[in-house]
Parts: C-alpha cells; structure tokens; sequence
C-alpha cells in the first residue's frame, strides 16, 4: 500500500515572480506542501507574525518542520530545497553547481531588482520618473538580449534544467508589464515556451493566484 509522503514544508507566498517561483520549485520536486497566502497588496508582509519567519517582510519564506530550518530570500529557499531533494542542482562544487549557482545569483541579484523596478515606474506609475523609466527599460533591454544570446546554443541557461531556469521563468512571465516583445527575442522565447509546457511549472505557477501562463501573441 502507498503511505501519502509527510507534509513538513510550509511555504508562505504570493503571486508575483519571486513567491511562483517556490511554488514551481515545490512541484517539480515532487515535495508535498502546505501553502499560506501572504497577501502583499493588503500589507500582510509586515504583519509581526510573518516577519518572525522573514525579518526582511518580503515574501517568500519556508519552514522546514522535518529540520527546523526557517528561510527567507527565494534563493536561499531554492538552493535548500534543491540540495535538500538532491533534484536540479548540480553536485555541490561541481563545475555544473557552479553554473547554475551564476544564473540563479544573477536572477536574484540582477534580473529580479532590474525588472521589478520596471514593473514599479513603468507599468504601475507611469509618467512618475521619466529617467527610472528609461533606465530599467534599457536594463530590460539588456537583460533579455544577454538571456536570448545564452539560449542560442543552450537548451536551458545552465547546462541541464535547473534551478536557474525556475527562478528566471516567473520574472520573463511577465514581458507583458515590461513592455517587452518576446518576438525579439526568439531562443528566449522558444525557452520561455518550453518551460510554460511543463506540468509542474503549471502546477506551481497557480499556486499563490490562479492566473493564465502569460503566452506572446504569436
Ligand atoms: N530578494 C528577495 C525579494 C523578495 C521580494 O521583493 N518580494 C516582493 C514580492 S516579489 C515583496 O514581498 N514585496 C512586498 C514589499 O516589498 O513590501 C527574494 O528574492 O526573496
């Protein structure tokens, strides 16, 4: 007889590209979850409560019961969780940990902060800063050209897929707020395209908001 596998992982998240992308992670892990909605629109980051687990109040945040280990920052969650399952991270110190470790630090450290800052002048106040505006749609512009030159001859932004493709996909998901054309940009898009067909990245994509995969007209 089967048992049901033990649900020791709370996941405490919301439906933007930093709380999906632990959700995706959860599901193509394969780890059973309990999921609490941590809604940033009505402040419930800052609530005490939630910054016992996130002192920072931005979501993500797990706790790990089977271990005790509490964590912000969707890096850390992902590189945990990864190494925890021994799934979709390279061996640690192997020349392809490190590979994907570089994608997912330039993710957290580059293409999160650039986009989100678009998403914050360009889509939600425009006309606010006409500098920031150009400024992160230059970056956009940048990042994305540096991602579709990685796809050119590279299935996924590492060598296998991995963590840093989980972590960068919520972010490309929303070329719609960035005023981007993924029609530009064709191995990205052809990227994008293939890791929107995976069950679990559709799984773990509603999980914080029900919502559709974000597909480019054409
Ligand atoms: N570096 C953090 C960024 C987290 C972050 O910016 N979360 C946003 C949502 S995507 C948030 O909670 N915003 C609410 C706020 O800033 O008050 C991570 O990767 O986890």
């Amino acid at each position: 007889m089967n048992h049901p596998k033990p649900t020791y992982l709370d996941l405490y998240t919301w439906g933007t590209p930093n709380g999906r992308k632990i959700s995706i992670l959860l599901e193509e892990l394969d780890l059973p979850y309990r999921y609490h909605s941590i809604d940033i629109t009505k402040g419930e980051q800052s609530l005490p409560s939630f910054k016992k687990l996130n002192p920072n109040g931005k979501i993500p945040a797990l706790e790990d019961h089977e271990t005790g280990q509490t964590l912000m920052e969707s890096g850390a969650i992902m590189l945990y969780l990864a190494s925890k399952t021994g799934n979709l991270l390279g061996e640690a110190g192997s020349v392809a940990y490190w590979a994907q470790v570089q994608w997912l630090m330039l993710q957290v450290g580059g293409i999160g902060p650039m986009l989100g800052q678009l998403h914050h002048f360009a889509k939600f106040n425009p006309g606010k800063s006409e500098y920031a505006e150009t400024r992160y749609k230059s970056e956009a512009n940048r990042l994305y050209e540096l991602l579709n030159d990685r796809l050119k001859d590279h299935e996924y932004l590492a060598e296998t897929y991995s963590v840093a493709d989980i972590s960068t996909w919520p972010w490309i998901a929303r070329f719609d707020y960035q005023g981007m054309d993924l029609n530009d940009y064709p191995a990205l898009k052809k990227w994008y395209l293939s890791i929107a067909s995976r069950p679990a990245v559709q799984r773990g994509d509603v999980v914080p908001t029900e919502a559709e995969i974000p597909l480019p007209a054409r």
